[in-house]
């Protein structure tokens, strides 16, 4: 047990009074972290709450992605992966491309993530009719899909209110909405990087309504580009109230910013201790959401598995393939085995844990 001075001298010893006796932080709070300089410290608090929800447990679950189209009406500026139609590099799968790559995977998936870009034309039927097919050749598998982003687009491409497609979705056999299009909130940062995307009410609304269908969702924030220190805050602290009143945000996820093949010019990149620092304060500041990934897509395998000791509790999984992080410049693999993510988890001292995509243990 480390000593309350430690923590004292850190600058850090109201905020742990508050974290032992499970109040919830505040934003000052929240700015007091970011300033803090003594990264250990930092780490340790973090992994109080950490340990207290997880003990020594690291989650990884067998998954694969999807990314069913690159061709997006959106043209977010920070975006490396979007294609307009007819583009060179521009792609769209089939049913049966789709069904092929999960039957491809090395092992056969327990999550299976399908995300794309806002295509002009492809109709709610096409993934209606592949999600059924799916769930029947796949039937451990659950669907985790598409952001907020897409069902709000899907909704404008039908004429019909997003719940209306949240509720053909679930039909079909989606069980969860990925976290990501959630970029910053802040909107004055919002309107510089992704200008054509929905807001963040919306944004939020559309998982308060997928949570009251008994999806669970996860949450995202895309960090290192224009955005403030008072920016992730609000964030965070948009993403705990929204929390607090619809409650079924399952794992947060920051997603370092890859800055090559991007319209945004970036003066300061991220450094690894800021990431470090921003992924134990979701910690802290996100009281009650279960869960926070280290997703070493974005981060590297080497900086998720420190992030294991700065709060982080799940290591994502295989993922087969990724696109969207390594055409803007991710230098992480595409895929890694369940040996490799075991052996990765029990270097950091911690135990793996196999899960399903709800986060039951395997
Ligand atoms: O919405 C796009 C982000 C998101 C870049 O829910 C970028 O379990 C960094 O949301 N650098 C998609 N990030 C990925 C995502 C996700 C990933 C893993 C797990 C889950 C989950 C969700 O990726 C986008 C956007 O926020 N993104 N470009 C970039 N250059
Ligand atoms: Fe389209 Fe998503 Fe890229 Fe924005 S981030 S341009 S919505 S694919």
């Amino acid at each position: 047990m480390i000593s309350k001075n430690y923590f004292q001298n850190a600058g850090l010893g109201s905020i742990l009074d508050k974290v032992l006796a499970g109040e919830r932080i505040s934003i000052e709070d929240g700015h007091a972290l970011f300033e803090c300089a003594d990264l250990t410290a930092l780490g340790a608090l973090a992994s109080i709450v950490r340990r207290k929800m997880h003990g020594d447990k690291t989650f990884y679950v067998l998954n694969r992605h999807i990314n069913y189209t690159n061709i997006c009406v959106n043209g977010c500026l920070f975006c490396a992966y979007a294609r307009k139609r007819g583009e060179e590099g521009s792609f769209q799968l089939s049913k049966e491309d789709i069904l092929e790559k999960l039957h491809n995977a090395p092992v056969s998936p327990r999550e299976i993530h399908v995300v794309g870009g806002c295509h002009p034309d492809i109709p709610l039927s096409f993934f209606e009719d592949t999600f059924a097919t799916i769930k029947k050749e796949f039937p451990l598998g659950v669907i985790k899909s598409f952001t907020a982003v897409e069902i709000v687009h899907f909704a404008k491409l039908e004429g019909i209110p997003t719940i209306k497609v949240l509720e053909r979705l679930r039909k079909a056999g989606s069980e969860m909405l990925t976290g990501g299009g959630a970029e910053i909130f802040a909107p004055e940062t919002r309107n510089k990087i992704c200008p054509k995307k929905i807001d963040a009410e919306t944004w939020l609304r559309v998982h308060g309504e997928a949570h009251s269908l008994g999806y669970t969702t996860n949450c995202t924030m895309l960090f290192g580009h224009y955005e403030s220190i008072a920016d992730r805050l609000d964030h965070l602290d948009r993403l705990r109230k929204q929390q607090d009143e619809t409650g079924g945000f399952n794992c947060f996820i920051s997603l370092p910013f890859q800055t090559e093949n991007s319209k945004l010019k970036i003066e300061n990149p991220l450094t690894g201790i800021d990431e470090l620092k921003t992924i134990a304060i979701s910690r802290l500041m996100l009281d009650n959401i279960p869960h926070i990934k280290a997703y070493w897509v974005m981060l590297g395998v080497k900086q998720a598995q420190a992030a294991l000791h700065f709060g982080a509790d799940d290591f994502d999984g295989t993922v087969v393939e990724e696109k969207i992080g390594h055409m803007a410049g991710a230098s992480s693999d595409q895929s890694l085995a369940r040996v490799e993510l075991e052996e990765m988890i029990r270097g950091c001292g911690f135990t793996p844990v196999e899960r399903d995509a709800a986060f039951n243990e395997i």
